[in-house]
């Protein structure tokens, strides 16, 4: 309750701020984008996880403001990088099932786009399998995404239920496959066997690979060598204010 009435009160960009952490091309170690996460800094409790508030936002319907403010604040980012000159790949945002279900959520993203200014492939949106689940017209406004030119990915690959047939009838762009894959990789053994599978499917299925949770310079090599190029950790960075994120991007360069 105290988490609820928290939000509630809470403003968007002061105790809500969003964080973005680095996705990096481990071959050629450039920062070629990031994700948004938000962070809740209470001022009595101090920070909260968003694995705490964000289902309590979903459940008394604020993660729809919270979402939109998400997605305009990755426009305004994603120009802002544009203008400095260097390549940007993507700017990707975290959809609940709430947020996807609302009626008008596809021009609210085109919407937002356009008063922006930012390319649509810029913008990946991340929804998880068991959003894509609960969504009954899941498809039509994932086509519809898609059709405004938006990347779509599923975040947390492997974690949920039928993945396969979930990629069969999804237009879908990209898999992150979820960190508890990584974790481990570098032991011979289970995790290095669903990674290798995931890379199999992506490649047959004309998907593109995100790798989350790369701690080590050992998985670092491994998820190469398996051929997955695109990576987010804490081998290079947690999620960062936007100040910090664009000077280590500067860094790495
Ligand atoms: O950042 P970690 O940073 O602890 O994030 C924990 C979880 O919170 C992740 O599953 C992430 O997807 C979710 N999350 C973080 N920010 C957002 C957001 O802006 N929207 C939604 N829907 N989920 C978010
Ligand atoms: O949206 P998603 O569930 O993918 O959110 C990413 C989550 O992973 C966030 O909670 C973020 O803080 C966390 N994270 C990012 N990098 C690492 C990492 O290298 N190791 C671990 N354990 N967690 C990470
Ligand atoms: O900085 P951020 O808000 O993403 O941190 C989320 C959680 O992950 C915090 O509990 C923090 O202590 C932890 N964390 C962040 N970066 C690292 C890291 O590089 N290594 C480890 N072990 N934990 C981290
Ligand atoms: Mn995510
Ligand atoms: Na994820």
């Amino acid at each position: 309750l105290q988490i609820e009435q928290g939000l509630r009160r809470a403003r968007l960009g002061q105790e809500l701020m969003l964080h973005w952490q680095p996705i990096v091309d481990m071959a050629r170690q450039r920062v070629i984008g990031a994700e948004a996460l938000m962070r809740w800094q209470h001022p009595e409790l101090g920070a909260i996880s968003p694995d705490r508030f964000i289902p309590v936002a979903e459940d008394i319907g604020l993660i729809e403001d919270f979402g939109r403010w998400a997605l305009d604040q990755a426009c305004r980012l994603g120009v802002r990088w544009l203008a400095s000159g260097r390549p940007l790949e993507r700017l990707a945002v975290n959809i609940s099932a709430r947020q996807l279900q609302r009626p008008g959520f596809v021009d609210l993203v085109a919407e937002a786009l356009k008063r922006h200014g930012l390319p649509p492939a810029c913008l990946e949106l991340e929804i998880t399998e068991s959003t894509l689940q609960s969504v009954d017209s899941g498809r039509v406004i994932l086509g519809e995404l898609r059709r405004l030119g938006v990347k779509l990915a599923i975040d947390d690959f492997g974690t949920g239920f039928s993945s396969l047939s979930l990629l069969k009838h999804f237009p879908l762009d990209r898999l992150k496959i979820d960190k508890s894959f990584v974790r481990d990789l570098e032991r011979e053994g289970h995790d290095l066997a669903i990674v290798r599978a995931i890379v199999a499917l992506a490649s047959t299925l004309g998907l593109e690979l995100t790798a989350e949770g790369v701690e080590t310079q050992a998985q670092r090599e491994v998820l190469l060598k398996l051929g997955v190029s695109d990576a987010q950790g804490w081998l290079y960075s947690r999620a960062l204010p936007e100040a910090d994120l664009l000077s280590l991007r500067e860094s790495l360069a």
